[in-house]
C-alpha cells in the first residue's frame, strides 16, 4: 500500500490559503554529524514510501547533495556520504559544488536537476531509477543559470524545463524561461515565461523570481509554485506564490498570484544562516483529495512543510491574478 503523504488540517480560525506544519522545521540543520544546514531539498514518492535529494551544506560550508529516504515524508533518514554521480565524461562529471536540487519522475525514471558548479552555476542533469546509482548527463545550459525545474511529462513531444538565467553572484535580477529538449541532451526553443512583478503591483516578487517544485498538471493549466524576491533595506526576502501556465504552451502565463502564499514570518524562516528565506523546491500531492504538501528551505538552514488544497490555490491564483 502507498504511504500517506504528510498532512495536517488547516488550523481552526485560519483563513490562510497555505499553512505551516505545526512541527516545523521537519529537518534540523545538524541531522548529519557533518551538516551545517539542510534546506532547499527535493522529495518524491518512491516505491511505497518517499525518497529525496537533499541540499546539505557541510561544516566546511561546502554545498553538497545527499540522498535520503522516509516512510512518512516527515522523518528523514539522510545518508551521511554525499551523492556521487556516475559520469563517463570527466569534463562534466568533476564535482565542484551542487545545490537546490529538484527531482522529477518522467516516464520510467527520476531526473535530478540542480545548480551545478561548472565555471559558475548552471543546471546539472542526472537520472536514477533506484536512488542508489545516479547517471549524470550534460549540463542543460551554459552558465549562469539556476532553478532548473522539469515538467513531469513531454510537452508537444519534447522534454521541457523552466530555468532562471542569472549571474555568478547574488543575482539582482531574474526572469523565468522555458526550454525544450528532444533527448535530455540538447536544450533549445527558449521562451520567456515571466519577469519579476512591478513593485506597485506585487512587491514580494519585484526583484527576481524562480520556479520551485515540479509543476502540477491541472484542468486549468500547469500549477507552478515559485519563489519571488524583494530587496529590503536589510537584504533579500524570499517568499513564494503561484501561477498557472498554459497546458500546451507553458511559456504563456494565464494567472499569477498578487499576494504571496507563504512569506518569512516564523522564527525558523527569519533566523538562520540567511535570514528571511522561504524557498520551495518540491511538493507531494494527492489527486483524489487535492491536498498538497510543499517542502521549502527556511532561512537557508532547515527544511519546513506547508499544506494546502490545490483547488483552493488555483482559485486564489485566479482571484488575485496580476496578469
Ligand atoms: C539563492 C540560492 C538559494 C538560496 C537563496 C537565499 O541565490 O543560493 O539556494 O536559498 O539564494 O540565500
Amino acid at each position: 500500500m502507498k504511504k500517506q503523504m504528510p498532512w495536517e488540517d488547516r488550523p481552526a480560525n485560519s483563513k490562510d490559503v497555505m499553512w505551516r506544519y505545526s512541527a516545523n522545521p521537519i529537518i534540523p540543520r545538524n541531522l548529519l554529524p557533518t551538516s551545517n544546514s539542510i534546506f532547499n531539498s527535493a522529495v518524491v514518492p518512491f516505491g511505497n514510501a518517499f525518497a529525496g535529494v537533499f541540499r546539505c551544506d557541510d561544516t566546511n560550508r561546502r554545498m553538497r547533495l545527499h540522498v535520503g529516504f522516509s516512510e512518512d515524508g516527515i522523518n528523514w533518514n539522510i545518508k551521511e556520504e554525499p551523492l556521487k554521480f556516475i559520469c563517463d565524461d570527466k569534463e562534466i562529471g568533476e564535482w565542484v559544488y551542487g545545490y537546490d536540487p529538484r527531482v522529477c519522475f518522467i516516464e520510467d525514471r527520476y531526473y535530478v536537476t540542480w545548480c551545478n558548479g561548472y565555471h559558475g552555476p548552471t543546471i546539472g542533469v542526472a537520472w536514477t531509477t533506484d536512488f542508489e546509482n545516479f547517471y549524470q548527463l550534460e549540463n542543460a545550459f551554459i552558465p549562469y543559470n539556476r532553478n532548473g525545474v522539469m515538467f513531469p511529462r513531454k510537452i508537444n513531444g519534447r522534454y521541457a524545463m523552466l530555468s532562471r538565467p542569472s549571474d555568478n553572484s547574488h543575482t539582482q535580477f531574474g526572469d523565468i524561461f522555458y526550454s525544450e529538449s528532444p533527448d535530455m541532451n540538447f536544450w533549445g526553443k527558449h521562451r520567456h515565461v515571466m519577469s519579476p512583478a512591478a513593485f506597485e503591483k506585487s512587491a514580494w516578487q519585484c526583484t527576481k523570481i524562480g520556479a520551485g517544485p515540479i509543476p502540477i498538471e491541472t484542468s486549468e493549466g500547469w500549477l507552478m509554485i515559485y519563489h519571488g524576491v524583494l530587496q529590503s533595506c536589510n537584504g533579500f526576502v524570499y517568499s513564494f506564490g503561484s501561477a498557472i501556465l498554459d497546458i500546451d504552451e507553458p511559456w504563456k502565463v494565464k494567472y499569477r498570484s498578487g499576494p504571496y502564499l507563504i512569506s518569512p514570518q516564523t522564527y525558523y524562516e527569519c533566523v538562520g544562516d540567511v535570514p528571511n528565506v522561504c524557498f520551495p523546491c518540491a511538493s507531494l500531492h494527492d489527486e483524489a483529495t487535492g491536498q498538497i504538501a510543499v517542502y521549502y528551505g527556511c532561512a537557508d538552514t532547515v527544511t519546513g512543510l506547508a499544506f494546502g488544497y490545490i483547488p483552493e490555490i488555483i482559485e486564489f491564483t485566479k482571484r488575485t491574478s496580476i496578469v
